[in-house]
């Protein structure tokens, strides 16, 4: 069974975005793969956290995992900061990746170019960490959203690296975008990723959203003059956007939708695209609250790490013994 992991960051409650783009296609894979799924603790840290707030986040997101759909015996969900041979693994990594590719990274340039004040030197390295997050454990898949894909594509350099100085060590993954809803985009400005760290909320549907304020939000979700319904991302980027959420939530293709909207109002897409939506999050929320009362966190949490502890130790000694720290 080929093995696949991937890792969400809970620095905010989790969106509709990272429903499309990420948690639906774990669930979709956990049959067909050996499935980890981890909760990326440490990389929230590379912008201030509420620690209050970040405790809540956490437990928010293991809840919503299992919500979406993630089952335990099949898939490995686990915190990031519980196994430490993650971390340890990433400074060796860091050591064989240059400031040049570090400087490349379209996140840490977005915000440079913003003249973000106060980024922090974890933020700068945490490429580095994301190569060990998913080095350690020789997936040979790592699903993620196009956001994440050039950070995939720094893993596999520094695997490809790795192996030709020190030896064969490393399976070179492969990231695996899902064809459709990828970038799903804000309703509020349809030329930004809708986003947990947006300032404003108007944009962004969470999945612990009141189901009714998120239709308000679908309601009036920008879209354009030209007031005919088709999927051009380009010119009509609102609309494409409601076609890609809609698609992905009811399994209705886009030209089947574009050929039964054709000729129909915004209104009314955006009312089908609202209802989609209302379903969805009514159903998380249920499945939210009754794991809620179930008390199950800590044991699904201990039994994920330790599925996951014992392949990131045999990684990490492989590492540490091969660079030569070892005797
Ligand atoms: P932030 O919103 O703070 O930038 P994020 O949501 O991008 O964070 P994560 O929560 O770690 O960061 O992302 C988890 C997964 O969800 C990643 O695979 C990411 O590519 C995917 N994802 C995030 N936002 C979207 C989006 N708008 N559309 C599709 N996929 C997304
Ligand atoms: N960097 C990602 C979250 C993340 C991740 C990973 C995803 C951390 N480690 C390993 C896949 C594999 C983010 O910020 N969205």
């Amino acid at each position: 069974m080929k093995r696949m992991l991937s890792g969400i960051k809970p620095s905010g409650q989790l969106t509709l975005g990272n429903y499309i783009g990420a948690l639906k296609e774990f669930v979709k894979y956990q049959d067909e793969y050996e499935m980890y799924v981890f909760i990326a603790n440490l990389h929230t840290l590379t912008v201030y956290q509420d620690p209050e707030i970040l405790r809540k986040n956490l437990r928010d997101t293991v809840l919503l995992y299992l919500a979406c759909g993630l089952d335990p015996k099949k898939t490995k969900i686990f915190m990031q900061s519980d196994i430490m041979e993650q971390a340890q693994l990433g400074f060796i990594l860091s050591c064989n990746i240059y400031l040049g590719e570090l400087n490349r990274m379209t996140q840490y340039k977005d915000k440079l170019s913003k003249g973000e004040e106060g980024m922090s030197s974890g933020f700068y390295v945490y490429p580095t960490l994301m190569a060990a997050d998913i080095l350690a454990y020789q997936p040979d898949y790592v699903p993620v959203g196009d956001d994440q894909k050039q950070h995939v594509e720094l893993t596999r350099d520094v695997a490809v690296r790795f192996n030709n100085r020190y030896g064969e060590t490393f399976k070179v993954p492969e990231p695996l975008i899902p064809k459709q809803g990828a970038r799903i985009m804000s309703l509020s400005d349809p030329s930004k990723k809708m986003s947990k760290s947006d300032a404003s909320d108007k944009g962004c549907i969470y999945l612990l959203d009141d189901p009714k304020a998120a239709r308000k939000k679908v309601m009036s979700a920008v879209t354009d003059s030209i007031n005919e319904i088709n999927y051009d991302p380009k010119n009509q980027p609102g609309v494409a956007n409601l076609l890609t959420i809609h698609s992905a939530l009811s399994g209705t293709s886009i030209d089947a939708l574009v050929e039964q909207f054709k000729g129909q109002g915004y209104g009314t897409l955006k009312k089908a695209v609202a209802d989609e939506v209302e379903k969805l999050l009514v159903q998380l929320q249920t499945s939210y609250k009754e794991l809620l009362d179930q008390n199950i966190l800590t044991e699904v949490l201990a039994q994920g790490k330790a599925s996951a502890q014992g392949i990131a130790h045999a990684t990490l000694v492989e590492v540490q013994t091969k660079v030569g720290i070892e005797i």
